[in-house]
Order: structure tokens, then sequence, then C-alpha cells
């Protein structure tokens, strides 16, 4: 019986200061193991003992098994609860951690400049619109009064290559006005429209040139629009941009498919019209063409000629870009240096 007291005592120290789960198993193998087990060997020396004595003692080792195994079923227990509860802490997110901060990105400005400006017309009452980058021969040049060479020498074309031999040429549009005749075809007026897009030209480029750049234009039609339409339109286009106290001046020009036509200056915004290099020290600078609609262009497009009215004018993106940001090098915008993006 003291022996007894002995193990049970012991057994219990030891299972006290277990603490995870291959600690339980080393002990329940000391104690329970089938063949060196403390309790197993002591009940298997029973067998040596006297009737009367074995009885007694067997009641009482048959109570430490019990015992045992109710307090290795607890610690069990136990350990097993300690473990998840540390697993779990081990999944535990800390919301409050700061995030990660993700760069974005933004739009390019010449795109800026291009939303900014149409959504100055469309608060004018200009409706989008929009055409191919690839144009034909007609669109871009006949349709627009353009069917000869020397007019065309006005631009220098890039041709492409997939070219339907006495049907159709195709070219990287040289201008958005083709824009034009297509909506004509399909649309009567009254009217008011705004479109724009990437040119190419077959430049030699400069500060102020690229053989890729971008246009936007508007074509207004009605019965009687005149010269002072396009006047209104435009001062109000450009105090919206440039703010108030910014002036227009229209000198007279040439393109086939306006007339009369106008080359358009705005006062220098470098300088407000006192004259610095921007401007060549004349306070004005050019940005863009303009003009009546040409009678020959309705009638391309399959309008009676004479019934309608209307003033188109161009300018080029890039040019309104350098002006608003004051940018001094045209080839800036599409050299993709991110240095000079993240300015906008
Ligand atoms: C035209 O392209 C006419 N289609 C404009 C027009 C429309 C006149 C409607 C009348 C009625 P022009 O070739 O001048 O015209 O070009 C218009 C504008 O595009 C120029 O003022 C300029 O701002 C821009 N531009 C032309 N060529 C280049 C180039 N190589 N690089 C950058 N911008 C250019």
């Amino acid at each position: 019986m003291e022996l007894l007291e002995t193990l049970k005592k012991r057994a219990l120290e030891t299972l006290e200061k277990v603490a995870d789960a291959s600690g339980l198993a080393q002990w329940e193998i000391e104690i329970f193991g089938r063949k060196q087990g403390e309790l197993t060997r002591l009940l298997r020396s029973l067998r040596d003992l006297p009737e009367a004595e074995r009885r007694k003692i067997g009641a009482g080792a048959n109570k430490l098994r019990e015992k045992l195994e109710e307090e290795l079923n607890k610690k069990r227990a136990f350990i097993k609860k300690q473990t998840t509860k540390r697993e779990l802490l081990k999944e535990k997110v800390d919301i409050t951690f700061p995030g990660t901060r993700h760069k974005r990105g933004h739009l390019h400005p010449l795109t800026q400049i291009r939303l900014t400006s149409e959504h100055i017309f469309t608060s004018l009452g200009f409706a989008i619109v929009e055409g191919p980058e690839i144009e034909t021969e007609f669109y871009n040049f006949d349709a627009l009064n353009m069917a000869g060479h020397s007019a065309r020498d006005m631009q220098e074309t890039f041709w492409l290559d997939k070219s339907i031999p006495g049907k159709n040429r195709y070219v990287p549009r040289t201008q958005v006005t083709g824009i034009q005749v297509r909506f004509m075809e399909r649309h009567n007026p009254p009217f008011r429209i705004v479109y724009s897009g990437t040119c190419f030209r077959r430049e030699a480029t400069d500060a102020s040139h690229e053989f890729q750049f971008d246009q936007l234009e508007c074509l207004m039609v009605d019965k009687d629009i005149t010269v002072a339409n396009l006047k209104y339109i435009l001062h109000a286009f450009f105090e919206k941009l440039f703010g108030k106290g910014v002036e227009i001046r229209l000198r007279p020009s040439y393109f086939p498919f306006t007339e009369p036509s106008f080359e358009v200056d705005i006062t220098c915004i470098g300088c407000s019209g006192r004259g610095c290099s921007i401007c060549k020290q004349s306070g004005w600078v050019e940005l863009l063409g303009a003009g009546m609609v040409n009678q020959k262009v309705f009638k391309a497009a399959g309008y009676v000629p004479r019934q309608w009215q209307g003033f188109a004018f161009g300018m080029g993106l890039d040019r309104i870009a350098m002006m608003k940001y004051k940018i001094p090098d045209i080839r800036l915008f599409r050299q993709n240096d991110i240095r000079f993006l993240q300015q906008f």
C-alpha cells in the first residue's frame, strides 16, 4: 500500500510538469507502458501475493489506475486546448497594422488636357464623336477639297501598304478633319460636335513639331452660323482653359476645307502678352486653324449646297498642353520619362 502511495505521488508530480503532447505520451509509457510501465509492473507483482492481501492491494491499485487514467485524460484535454489556443494566436491578424501603400498612376498630361477641353465644349453644348485613326484617302483628303496633289502637300503624309489598288488608299490620319464628312453623311444639321485623336505626319521633329500629335476639332452647323459664333466659342473656350483676360486674334489663312479661313492666335500665357521667348517677343501664339465650312465639304457629305452654314476649328492638343503647363519641348510628351510624367 505504501508503494501505491509513492507511485501515485510521483506519477502525479511528473504529470504536473508535463507541458506538451510528446511529454504526455512519454509519461503514459512510463506509467501504463505494457512491458515497463510502473503501474503495469506493480499490478503484475500482485500475482505473487497471498490471496487476502492481493484483494486488498488489488482494489487500491485499481483505484490508482482509474485515478491516473482520469488525470491523464484531463491533462490531454488541457494540452489540446492550449495547443489550439497557441495555433489560433499564430493566425491572429492585427487589423490595426498600417497597410502597404501602392503607388497610383494618373492620366497622361495629354489625356488630361483632352478631357478638360472636351468638358468645356460639352458644357457649351457640343457632343463628343469619334473617328478611326487609320483613315481612307477619301475622308482624310478628297472629301475635304484636298484631291489635288498641291493641296495634299500641305501635310506630309505616311501611306499604308495595305491599300486596295484602284479603290482606296489608307493613311494614318494627318488631321481629325475627316470625321466631319463621316459624321455629316449620317446626320443632318443642326448640330455641334467635338472630336479628337492622334494624327501622324512625316515631320522632321523639333521643339514644337512631332510626327505623332493629338488634335481636337469642333464643327457647328446650322442655318445661319457666322464667324461671330466661331469667335465667341473660341474665346469662351480659352477663357475657361486659361482664365479671364486671354484674348484671341484671327488672321486670314488658307485651308481647302474652309472659306474664309483663319489662323487663330491667343495672348501668350508665358508673358501675358508682353513678349517673351515662347511667343518670339510678339505677345501672341498661334494655336489653331479655323474657318467657315467650305460648301464643297457639305456637297461631299451629301447636303444640298448653300442650305447650311458652319464653322470648324482644329487645334493641336500638344501645343495647348505646352502652353497650359509651360512645357518647352513637345518631344517630352511621348518619351515616357517617369520624372516628366510625375509632374502632372
Ligand atoms: C489642320 O490640321 C486643320 N485640319 C485644322 C483645321 C480644322 C482648320 C478645321 C480649319 C478647320 P494644321 O495643319 O495647321 O491644320 O494643324 C492644326 C494644329 O495641329 C496646329 O495649329 C498645331 O497645333 C497642330 N499641329 C500640326 N502639325 C503638328 C506637328 N507636327 N506637331 C505638333 N502639332 C502639330
